[in-house]
């Protein structure tokens, strides 16, 4: 049977831990009168969280097992004892994904980085135990409070994948041997139409450490708003880019023109969200190396009025990358990684504040930082009023 792998929005149902009841008991012992009381608080309940998580790209796990219950907190009892705190149930989800309330449509958490965490259900308090009550003028008490309620919502995860730029075009247009010929992510091409099923995201890498992500979304073709192909529901994985980028096959494969291909893709997206096609765009004419595609390049130009950024991907003949990632750079404008900076050389000696004796100018302790010159502490003593 042919599973699922990737799912990008689902409800499930979570609730945490109950928490333990409080005992109420009294310590009974040969030849010990009136022990008093002796019962324990109960523990508190499990919470339910989910965590941004690099390692996870899909909500597939809680799409097949969508109750997520943490674990209840166990009864205080005699003697003293506490009963054990429930375990919480920490749930690692895909950076990107939303949580809203499944009910009330209310947005809860946006967990974007990894390691954050949302508490989706808190647990329930322990329930204290009679022992807390005693006093002296109450040395056989009977109270004692329940564990706290468990808390249980519906919520529904959509997963928003996280990427700087989006691509955009028909199906075979050469979005996925664009993308692995200027990142290295591996998306699956072949020369048959919605090869790519699910978003794939990649990290082009500049010289100085810079880095744009771009996510590959399956192609869109006439009436994807109406739900023909695979519809326009992926296109939520853009809606986070701050960039499209049209993917034109310029040689028309498949009998298309591309000036018909980029007015349908534009009308589509502008179908989707008017707001996602104001967005700033690049345009590119893939498979320049065809000769087909020399020949419609004008006649696009003509028809749509855009200069696009001539490619070819095919591997020993790649042309207009380094164009490309200049333009899209440009737009995106991503700061360089610190650790550019990291690699700068230390300034010369002969530009250290001079030194001169004993004394270290406060300049030059900047320079210095692993040397703690910091006073010494001053001893305490009897005399200044020390309680020892
Ligand atoms: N000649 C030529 N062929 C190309 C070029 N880029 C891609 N192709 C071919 O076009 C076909 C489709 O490429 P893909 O990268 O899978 O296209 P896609 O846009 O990802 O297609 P879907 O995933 O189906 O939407 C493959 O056979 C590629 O080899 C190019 O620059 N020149
Ligand atoms: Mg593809």
């Amino acid at each position: 049977m042919k599973t699922r792998t990737f799912i990008d929005q689902t409800v499930a149902q979570v609730r945490s831990g109950k928490g333990g009841d409080g005992s109420c008991s009294f310590r009974r012992e040969a030849l010990v009168m009136e022990g008093g009381p002796d019962g324990g608080d109960g523990g508190r309940g499990g919470d339910v969280v989910f965590k941004g998580s690099r390692h996870v790209n899909s909500l597939v796990s809680i799409y097949f097992q969508p109750r997520l219950f943490a674990e209840n907190g166990v009864d205080g009892s005699g003697r003293q004892r506490y009963g054990r705190r429930g375990k919480d149930l920490v749930v690692p989800v895909p950076c990107g994904t939303v949580v809203t309330d499944a009910d009330t449509g209310e947005l809860l958490a946006d967990i974007v980085s990894d390691g954050q965490t949302f508490v989706a259900a808190k647990g329930g308090a322990g329930g204290l135990g009679n022992v807390k009550f005693k006093s002296s003028v109450n040395q056989a008490p009977m109270e004692h409070t329940p564990g706290g309620p468990a808390e249980e919502r519906r919520v529904r995860l959509e997963l928003k994948t996280i990427a700087d730029a989006g691509l955009l075009g028909f199906p075979n247009a050469g979005k996925s041997s664009l993308l692995s010929a200027v990142s290295s992510a591996r998306p699956k091409i072949a020369s048959y139409p919605f090869t790519t099923l699910n978003p794939v995201v990649g990290t082009v890498e500049y010289a100085d450490w810079a880095k744009i992500r771009i996510a590959d979304v399956p192609g869109i073709i006439e009436g994807a708003s109406r739900g023909v192909g695979l519809g326009l529901a992926f296109l939520k994985h853009l809606e986070r880019s701050r960039v499209l980028v049209y993917v034109i096959d310029m040689a028309g494969t498949d009998a298309r023109e591309p000036w018909t291909d980029y007015l349908k893709l534009r009308a589509e997206i502008s179908a989707y969200s008017e707001e996602l096609a104001e967005r700033p765009a690049l345009v590119l004419a893939n498979k320049m190396d065809c000769e087909a595609a020399k020949e419609n390049l004008p006649r696009f130009v003509k028809e749509t009025g855009i200069e696009p950024i001539c490619i070819s991907c095919t591997a020993g003949n790649q042309t207009g990358l380094d164009a490309f990632k200049e333009a899209l750079r440009e737009l995106v404008k991503p700061a360089p990684a610190r650790h550019a900076e990291l690699v700068q050389p230390p300034p010369p000696l002969s530009e250290m504040p001079p030194t001169d004796g004993d004394e270290i100018p406060a300049e030059a302790l900047k320079f210095a930082p692993f040397l703690k010159l910091d006073p010494p502490k001053r001893k305490s003593h009897p005399s200044r009023g020390n309680i020892h």
